[in-house]
């Protein structure tokens, strides 16, 4: 081993300790300028006479203006929208027989980690629950080096060949000649070019399902999307697949509400990733990975290095092989999150690529974009970006250089230095690559493999449940509907057709296209396949770090909310009092509680849940209140969780929602059925059972039966 690794000892505090060395605490001291000499005042420039010009040598002026003008970097080309946090990783068992990762080895390590989750459109300052996908990028801080998996909350991706990725993006962004929509795919040039891109049908349905709203970071999948490999010690490769599960489950907002959030709090998602981790509620994400034998590289009938395909999980399933906890948020956005710079290229020893050619593509692109975006090549000196693992080279100058190389070489091989700094073998932790044997004449082609476009478009669209189904209609009828030029909408509608007739005919109905009849000769024999893993109803459930709105004044009951207010605790839900006033209210048995937002700055589209408390004189005042009134109809029209009992079942009803008993079903006629997400209780709900319930019905997120019921 490289003697100036062998004592590295990395461990959960270990970048939190290097990143010390670059922190500073201002509190209680005294001011300075960039060169350390003291500040009396920092509110007048010098002037000559009081109200005479300022002059030239005012250097403490200029240095602070010319700091000030050129404290902007330019945002991401992509994904600038984004939230960081800091946390760790450790493997559950040794992964030696597939790969030497050391990271992946011994189960008592903890490496650092920190997680950069963003949007893909929108600029820097765009709102958080935009419809798009979610990035999910990685950096693993190991004794080998960085690593970093630079995923996205979607398994595939809309483009084959990394050549088309500035195309894709130019039609996605807002449009060139006046910069118009903001963080959103629903206009002409993006659905242009999905029309003529069919490679891109796979993943539009995923951009059109739900999972382009999430509820949270915590509560989504995170993929690597390419086929990569794992190499052993031995040399053995492996063809893999690498998966982010989170424990909470995964789970999506509703668009109406998605799009109100974005008005009402365009932080929504980073707040609450921020506010989780304050709380100790750290988010959780298994790492899973799929693996397959090189040997089996063509047993599927999808090619493994087409980005637009899944590895189906019922068929390769996902073994979870550790587990990632994100425990700390940064000490400064600017330095930790936004100048941290990802690729796709740093792998460690263990890790490989695989042929497929937006991986290839990307390859290149990561480390370019950063050279304009952080101003040359020493961003990797960067507290964010340095890695754990010493750094020798001959790399030497360049803008912004802090390492102070000794010594008079700089040059490979040399022989004033003893030829230091030295290569390792593999033996000693050098990276070797898999020895892929590789052979072809250069061509400008795409293999026949990639030209499947609609098989796994169909297979996802199998493996929605109705509700998710009838949401991505919904999708897809919002963004054609937004679209101007007819050609296009009818272009989408009739490829639509080559996933399924009843989407593409519902979505034309929707957007006044005409509807297709038939589907297209060659995709009569359409798959029919299922991969139950990918519907969001089959997740996991948990009313866990939640967030629940307790609508109450003076006069609420007051046995009933100390019952209700354990349960909720119990279940590590957050609650919080939303009344007319700030301040205090009090209860029947006269104890205070402290409210923690009014209706002007809360709204039900902030909250999992809501719970009107019990107690007369409460009720009868929340109930003159509109907002509150809103408040509930809102969550019951998001299908949210609504609790009340006693004298608060008169105020469901004032906000049309039908509840008398929770036997009795609601809904409309043709379609009655028993409303999961209604927990009510004739007589006040101080008994532990009211509580609880509304805790179960909290964890199923929302009650979908209640929006088919509501929906023609
Ligand atoms: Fe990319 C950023 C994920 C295809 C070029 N990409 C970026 C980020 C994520 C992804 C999560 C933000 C990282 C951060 O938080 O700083 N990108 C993906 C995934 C892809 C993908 C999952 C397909 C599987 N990307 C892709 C292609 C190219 C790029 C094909 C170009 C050939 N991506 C970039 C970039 C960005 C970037 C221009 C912008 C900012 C950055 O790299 O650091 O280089």
């Amino acid at each position: 081993m490289n003697k100036d690794r062998k004592n590295m000892n990395i461990h959960e505090e270990s970048k939190k300790e290097q990143l010390k060395d670059f922190s500073v605490n201002d509190s209680g001291t005294k001011m300075t300028t960039n060169q350390g000499v003291r500040i009396t005042d920092d509110e007048h420039s010098l002037k000559a006479g009081d109200r005479g010009p300022t002059l030239m040598e005012d250097f403490q002026f200029r240095e602070k203006m010319t700091h000030f003008d050129h404290e902007r970097i330019p945002e991401r080309i992509v994904h600038a929208r984004g939230f960081g946090a800091h946390g760790y990783f450790q493997v559950y068992e040794p992964m030696n027989e597939v790969t030497k990762a050391k990271f992946l080895q011994d189960p008592s390590v903890k490496t650092p980690v920190f997680v950069r989750f963003s949007t893909v459109a929108g600029s820097r300052g765009s709102a958080d629950t935009v419809r798009d996908v979610r990035g999910f990028a990685t950096k693993f801080y190991t004794e080998e080096g960085n690593f970093d998996l630079v995923g996205n909350n979607m398994p595939v991706f809309f483009i084959q060949d990394a050549m088309k990725f500035p195309d894709f993006i130019h039609a996605v962004k807002p449009e060139p000649h006046n910069e118009i929509p903001q963080a959103s795919t629903a206009h002409d040039t993006h659905w242009d070019f999905i029309a003529n891109n069919t490679e891109s049908t796979h993943m539009i349905m995923w951009a059109m399902s739900d999972r382009a709203i999430p509820r949270s970071y915590r509560m989504m999948e995170g993929f690597g999307v390419h086929t990569f490999r794992f190499v052993n010690e031995k040399g053995e490769a492996h063809f893999v697949k690498f998966h982010w599960k989170p424990l909470l489950g995964v789970h999506s907002l509703v668009w109406d509400e998605a799009q109100k959030i974005a008005g009402k709090d365009p932080d929504f998602n980073r707040r609450d990733l921020a506010d989780a981790i304050e709380m100790g509620n750290y988010p959780e994400f298994e790492f899973g990975v799929q693996m397959i034998r090189e040997d089996e590289e063509f047993n599927f009938d999808f090619d493994i290095l087409d980005p637009t395909k899944l590895w189906p999980e019922e068929l390769i399933p996902v073994r979870r092989i550790g587990k990632m906890t994100l425990n700390r948020n940064v000490d400064n956005f600017f330095a930790e999150t936004e100048q941290a710079a990802f690729h796709v290229g740093h792998v460690v020893p263990g890790i490989d690529f695989s042929n497929d050619p937006l991986l290839q593509g990307r390859l290149f692109s990561y480390t370019d974009t950063q050279l304009s975006r952080l101003g040359g090549p020493n961003f990797h000196e960067i507290p964010i970006n340095r890695p754990l693992a010493p750094v020798h080279n001959n790399q030497r100058d360049g803008m912004h250089r802090m390492t102070i190389n000794q010594g008079q070489t700089s040059y490979h091989k040399n022989s004033l230095n003893n030829n230091d700094p030295h290569e390792a073998t593999e033996q000693e932790g050098g990276f070797v690559h898999y020895q892929e044997k590789v052979e072809g004449r250069k061509v400008r082609s795409r293999s026949d493999s990639f030209k499947d476009h609609y098989s796994q478009a169909k297979l996802f669209w199998n493996s929605m449940s109705d509700v998710e189904q009838k949401h991505m209609i919904k999708a897809f009828r919002f963004e054609l509907g937004k679209v101007q030029t007819k050609s296009i909408q009818q272009q989408m509608v009739d490829n639509l057709s080559n996933v399924d007739l009843e989407l593409a005919q519902q979505v034309a109905l929707g957007i006044g296209a005409k509807a297709p009849q038939a589907q297209p000769e060659e995709t009569r024999e359409s798959v029919t396949l299922l991969s139950p893993a990918l519907s969001q109803l089959n997740t996991v459930k948990s009313a866990a770090t939640r967030k629940i709105a307790i609508l109450a004044a003076d006069g609420f009951d007051s046995a009933e909310m100390k019952a209700v207010q354990s349960a909720l605790q119990e279940a590590g839900v957050t609650a919080e009092i939303i009344s007319e006033h700030l301040g205090m209210i009090t209860g029947t048995e006269g104890d205070p509680l402290q409210v923690k937002q009014t209706f002007l700055t809360a709204d039900s589209v902030l909250y999992d849940a809501v719970y009107v408390a019990g107690g007369k004189e409460s009720v009868s005042q929340i109930g003159t209140i509109r907002e509150a009134v809103n408040f509930l109809n809102e969550a019951y029209n998001h299908c949210k969780t609504i609790g009340a009992a006693g004298e608060a079942l008169d105020l469901l009803g004032t906000a049309g929602i039908h509840a008398t008993s929770p036997d009795q079903p609601v809904g409309n006629l043709e379609k009655p059925f028993t409303d999961t997400g209604l927990v009510i209780d004739s007589d006040a709900g101080s008994g532990a059972d009211f509580g609880q319930r509304l805790v179960d019905a909290m964890a199923m997120h929302r009650h979908w039966d209640r929006e088919v019921s509501m929906s023609k």
